[in-house]
């Protein structure tokens, strides 16, 4: 209840940042996108973690001016990326189940779109299978998001209750592995034979694919053999603060 109450405070206080963690085309060796990682800095608790916040944030219903924050921050990035001229990436934005279920989502989505001026294209919403999994009008939200032009991406894939079914109806642009198959890929037969099924299902359906949680390059050697497009991880960068994604990928 106390967390509860300084979270309730932090967007006042200027106590939350979006960081970006870089997607690296396995290919080519270039930044694609990234990905938008909330932090939050408070004066009592220091740094809390996603992990333990956020969850707090969806039971208190706190999650839906979060993600209204994070959504305005990311498109006024994209805007001002796109002001300067710099090469054209996209950024993921994580959704909660919560956000996703209210029937206004799209619109307020569509509306930040406009309101800066920036290309549906470069937004991508990332969803977890288990945001899928009973409800009625996200099919519809994923549908108008979708004709909207901003991309969909299923974070965390193989871990939530879900079924493949879902793979059929829903209008998805990317699988995202989850990072638990990828940490030992050059050493668990198994692990390697979900994340190369994976890949293999994803483009079978016409989807692109990315690996989450690369940390070595032998994995990242596995991954482009393997014809996974995309990887994302601690290789390549953990989530930084804007300024340095700056001085790091479009400054030079
Ligand atoms: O950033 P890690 O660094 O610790 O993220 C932990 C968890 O928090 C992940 O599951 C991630 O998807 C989630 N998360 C991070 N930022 C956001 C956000 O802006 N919105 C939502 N809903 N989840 C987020
Ligand atoms: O659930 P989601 O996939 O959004 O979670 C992203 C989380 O994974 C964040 O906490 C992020 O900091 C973490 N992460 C990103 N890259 C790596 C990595 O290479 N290794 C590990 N262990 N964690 C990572
Ligand atoms: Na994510
Ligand atoms: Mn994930």
């Amino acid at each position: 209840v106390v967390m509860e109450s300084h979270l309730r405070r932090a967007i006042e206080l200027n106590e939350l940042k979006v960081y970006y963690q870089p997607q690296i085309d396995l290919r080519t060796g270039q930044i694609s996108s990234f990905e938008a990682l909330l932090r939050w800095n408070n004066k009592k608790f220091g740094f809390v973690s996603p992990g333990q916040f956020i969850p707090l944030a969806e039971k208190s219903g706190i999650i839906h001016s979060v993600g209204e924050w994070v959504l305005d921050n990311v498109c006024r990035q994209l805007k001002e990326w796109q002001d300067k001229r710099y090469r054209k990436v996209r950024i993921a934005v994580n959704i909660s189940p919560n956000e996703l279920k209210m029937e206004d989502f799209s619109m307020k989505v569509k509306q930040k779109i406009k309101e800066y001026g920036i290309s549906p294209s470069s937004l991508e919403v990332e969803i977890t299978e288990n945001a899928l999994a009973n409800m009625e009008d996200t099919l519809e939200t994923l549908n108008e998001l979708k004709k909207i032009g901003v991309s969909i991406s299923i974070d965390d894939f193989g871990t939530g209750y879900s079924s493949l079914s879902y793979l059929k109806q829903y209008p998805i642009d990317t699988i995202k592995i989850d990072r638990s198959f990828i940490q030992d890929i050059e050493s668990d037969e198994k692990n390697k034979a979900i994340a190369l099924t994976i890949i293999n299902l994803a483009h079978n359906l016409g989807m692109d694919v990315i690996a989450e949680g690369v940390e070595k390059d032998l994995q990242a050697a596995i991954l482009l053999n393997a014809n996974c497009q995309k990887a994302q991880g601690f290789l390549y960068s953990k989530a930084i603060p804007v300024d340095e994604i700056n001085e790091k990928y479009f400054t030079k």
